[in-house]
């Protein structure tokens, strides 16, 4: 089956970060097109909010673009591709952005230190998300 995937997979890894993090994510674009992603739901400064032609010009196959924001909205939500919409989802472009406080919040509260993680998986066939947050 041809898929376009995140890291290799469909839908891409969920990512998950903590309310209060800053949250870095690169997107490496290579697909044979111009790609971008959206953060489905977080209200964010326009030039990361991910529209191609309308907040960003598209990645083309080969450039990087960086989204970076802090994470202020609890919650559960979704990012996709936002160039060549209704077919690079449908081809597989799409995961789960979970946004977690209460009890993460309780657990950061007796750690010295926020947790760095770090998340590179390898590419198959597609754009790639190298996610750092903390
Ligand atoms: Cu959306």
């Amino acid at each position: 089956m041809d898929a376009y995937a995140f890291n290799g997979q469909v839908p891409g890894p969920t990512i998950r970060f903590r309310e209060g993090d800053h949250v870095r994510i690169d997107v490496i674009n290579r697909l044979p097109e111009t790609t971008t992603v959206h953060w489905h739901g977080l209200i964010l400064p326009n030039v990361m909010d991910g529209p191609a032609m309308i907040t960003q010009a598209p990645i083309e196959n080969g450039q990087m673009y960086r989204y970076e924001f802090t994470a202020v909205q609890p919650g559960t939500y979704l990012y996709h591709s936002h160039d060549h919409v209704d077919r690079q989802q449908a081809l597989g472009l799409y995961g789960a952005l979970l946004n977690v406080n209460a009890w993460l919040r309780w657990e950061r509260a007796l750690t010295t230190r926020r947790r760095r993680r770090e998340m590179l998986l390898p590419a198959a066939s597609a754009a790639i998300l190298r996610v750092t947050s903390g």
